[in-house]
């Protein structure tokens, strides 16, 4: 299927004007689909933190009228069906695919200090939050801990990133939904300067933890439909704490270690597909939330790291509107209840 781009070149507008959204409205009707468009009625939400606010509670930081320390939304502000996506400029483009706010308005869109853009409004009647989390899992934890703090109810989020292709079936374009994922770590007491640290591996492997297979089983079915069965597949994924050293890109710059780690991979793990750097962390985060986050992880290979080839940029804009269209159909099918 193709998707037409009808929305190109929109700014974030990060003007410090200030915006009260109809909150009690949109906690009313944030866990189930929408009836009307009163929730974004009158809605033109920009909203970016211009001022110095104050924060109490050092445990879990919040101005006093309840925002976040870090993402800066509040209760009423985020849905509880979240698509998680790293670059700001994506979380731009897939708003796009939002439903037109009623009455010529937009958006609720709040840009926080620290980078993070929440777009809330509604997929087909349902509201859905789009969050650009940046990159790597401490910026996943600040996503999936502060919209799980303002977010009423059970959440679903599904993360749509770009990664390594690390081998067949693998290949660059492709849509690769995370069945589970392990995280690979560093080990930097393999560089201590004591005697027994040479005995130590340099890089480290966790056990794989499992992403929800009911939202799996969606994105699959809702990918397929939006960009053909043969360009999505699903396997194993590794989330790395460096887009360099753990993900085995070679330098001269750093004593690495890393040379034989793709190899290493492939060899420990025949179904490792993907690289990238936050999916484990939020199946990790939905592991531990005692069921009330449920979480996938899809990406577009962007990167081949046998043939070393990289996906033309001008191609990953319309793959990522038609995995985000996936992304947006199986968060709104998935069930919250
Ligand atoms: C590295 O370039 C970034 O791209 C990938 C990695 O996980 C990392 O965040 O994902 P995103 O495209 O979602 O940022």
């Amino acid at each position: 299927m193709t998707v037409p781009l009808h929305l190109k070149g929109y700014d974030i507008q990060c003007n410090g004007q200030k915006y009260v959204p109809s909150s009690e409205n949109f906690r009313k009707h944030s866990s189930s689909r929408a009836t009307s468009n009163s929730v974004w009625s009158s809605s033109s939400v920009i909203y970016s933190r211009s001022s110095k606010p104050s924060f109490s509670n050092a445990n879990f930081p919040t101005t006093p009228e309840g925002r976040t320390y870090h993402l800066g939304t509040k209760g009423g502000e985020v849905a509880n069906r979240i698509l998680s996506v790293g670059a700001t400029q994506r979380a731009e483009l897939l708003s796009k695919l939002l439903d037109p706010p009623p009455n010529g308005g937009q958006l609720f869109r709040y840009l926080s200090s620290r980078g993070f853009l929440t777009v809330t409004g509604e997929y087909q009647g349902t509201p859905i939050s789009i969050v650009s989390t940046q990159m790597g899992m401490p910026n996943m934890d600040f996503v999936v801990r502060e919209c799980r703090a303002v977010v009423e109810g059970p959440m679903a989020v599904v993360r749509l990133g770009t990664c390594g292709a690390l081998q067949p079936p693998a290949s660059l374009g492709q849509l690769i939904i995370a069945h589970s994922s392990i995280n690979i770590r560093r080990n930097p007491d393999a560089w201590s300067d004591l005697s027994t640290a040479s005995m130590l591996p340099a890089y480290m492997f966790t056990l794989p933890v499992q992403a929800d297979p009911h939202i799996v089983r969606l994105l699959a079915e809702e990918a397929s439909s939006t960009m053909g069965a043969s360009n999505v597949i699903s396997g194993l994924n590794a989330t790395a704490d460096s887009f360099y050293s753990s993900q085995g890109r070679v330098g001269g710059n750093f004593d690495d270690r890393n040379e034989g780690l793709i190899e290493e991979m492939c060899e420990k793990y025949p179904d490792m597909v993907s690289l990238e750097m936050e999916t484990f962390h939020l199946l990790d985060m939905a592991r531990c939330s005692g069921g009330r986050v449920r979480a996938a992880g899809m990406c577009l290979a962007l990167a081949d790291r046998k043939s070393n080839e990289m996906l033309e940029y001008a191609r990953l804009e319309q793959l990522e509107v038609e995995a985000g269209l996936a992304a947006l159909r199986a968060l709104i099918k998935t069930d919250l209840d």
